[in-house]
């Protein structure tokens, strides 16, 4: 459905609509929506100097973080704890977990965030993105501590993305839908394209997403699985990877497929990270009609981490792919 509802129209309607959405968590999804906005302009706008590893710091995952990380990551941090609704914030690019300065016993919610995922991408000009994921505290009034994170992804109340790429988009769900935005540059706004995004599904032509540079190190299921697709004649099977999940998931949640970052032996408990990437991905990805599973064919949504930097191997796809996923399930090594 397309209309001219900006992204700030559309949260603040659904919470007067719905008694799903709380003000609180409404100013968050505002706050999160501002944010990116800026970070759009900083993708934008950033010079060499910003693109390249000029820090020389590693983040807690061996990563080199460059300036544009760091930029973004501060600037989340410090418009999301102008609010006393967020007890603690969880970055990729920090290590510990971060006590806001407007913490109070009345605090309601946690936010875990990538502030520029696929940043290696910016290099040659690719797209990234800001993935998020907003979780309630478990209990109102105690002392925040990252145990608040510890919770299966189905706890996540919201989830969501940003893509900077040719277009600007903005996707999140609360659990009823997932909404599409993308970003005017003349409005300077985020308007409303989609309020029900679902994949496309079913098509005699699919898309598989991996990356096949890693296929010494996968396992006999993941070898086998991919040999199929490749033979297959309906559908018949194109590889695209981006190497940003962003925009590999995007991809998926608009046209169906699959995309499969397996764990493999480089990666014993898969790449990505399960609350700042996967899971939220894995939510978007359900509320748009398809599934996310782990490697070992678990719904993804139900794995609770036990770090907050806990990797995860996160496969999503419309469900006719899944299914021929799970087939391989067997080829256990
Ligand atoms: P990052 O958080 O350091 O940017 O790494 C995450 C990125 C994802 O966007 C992408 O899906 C994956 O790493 C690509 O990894 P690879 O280069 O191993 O294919
Ligand atoms: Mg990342």
């Amino acid at each position: 459905m397309k209309s001219m509802l900006t992204f700030e129209d559309f949260v603040l309607d659904r919470e007067k609509k719905s008694e799903l959405g709380t003000p609180e968590e409404t100013r968050l999804l505002l706050d999160i929506a501002s944010c990116c906005k800026q970070i759009s302009g900083l993708v934008q706008d950033a010079t060499l100097d910003a693109m390249e590893g000029a820090t020389k710091s590693q983040n807690i995952h061996g990563d080199f973080q460059i300036p544009l990380d760091l930029a973004a990551d501060g600037l989340l941090v410090n418009r999301l704890q102008s609010t006393e609704h967020l007890a603690l914030v969880l970055s990729e690019e920090r290590e510990e977990v971060y006590q806001t300065d407007n913490w109070s016993p009345r605090s309601k919610f946690v936010v875990a965030f990538d502030p520029v995922d696929g940043s290696k991408e910016l290099e040659h000009g690719g797209q990234v993105g800001t993935i998020f994921s907003i979780l309630r505290v478990r209990e109102e009034g105690a002392p925040p501590s990252h145990l608040d994170f510890l919770q299966p992804g189905r706890a996540i109340v919201a989830a969501g993305m940003a893509v900077y790429g040719s277009q600007t988009m903005l996707l999140f769900t609360t659990g009823q839908g997932l909404h599409q935005f993308a970003l005017s540059r003349k409005l300077h706004e985020w308007m409303l394209v989609n309020d029900d995004l679902k994949m496309k599904q079913g098509g005699l032509k699919a898309t598989y997403s991996i990356n096949e540079g890693n296929e010494v190190r996968w396992k006999d299921s993941v070898v086998r699985f991919i040999k199929d697709v490749k033979r297959s004649v309906e559908p018949v099977y194109t590889h695209r990877y981006v190497g940003s999940l962003v925009a590999d998931a995007f991809r998926v949640m608009l046209g169906g497929g699959i995309f499969l970052y397996p764990e493999d032996s480089s990666n014993p408990k898969g790449k990505l990270r399960y609350l700042y990437e996967a899971a939220p991905i894995a939510m978007m990805v359900e509320q748009a009609g398809g599934l996310a599973v782990t490697s070992t064919g678990k719904r993804l949504l139900d794995v609770c981490p036990v770090d907050v930097h806990e990797r995860s191997s996160l496969i999503i796809g419309e469900p006719r792919d899944i299914g021929r996923y799970s087939q391989f399930l067997g080829w256990a090594s």
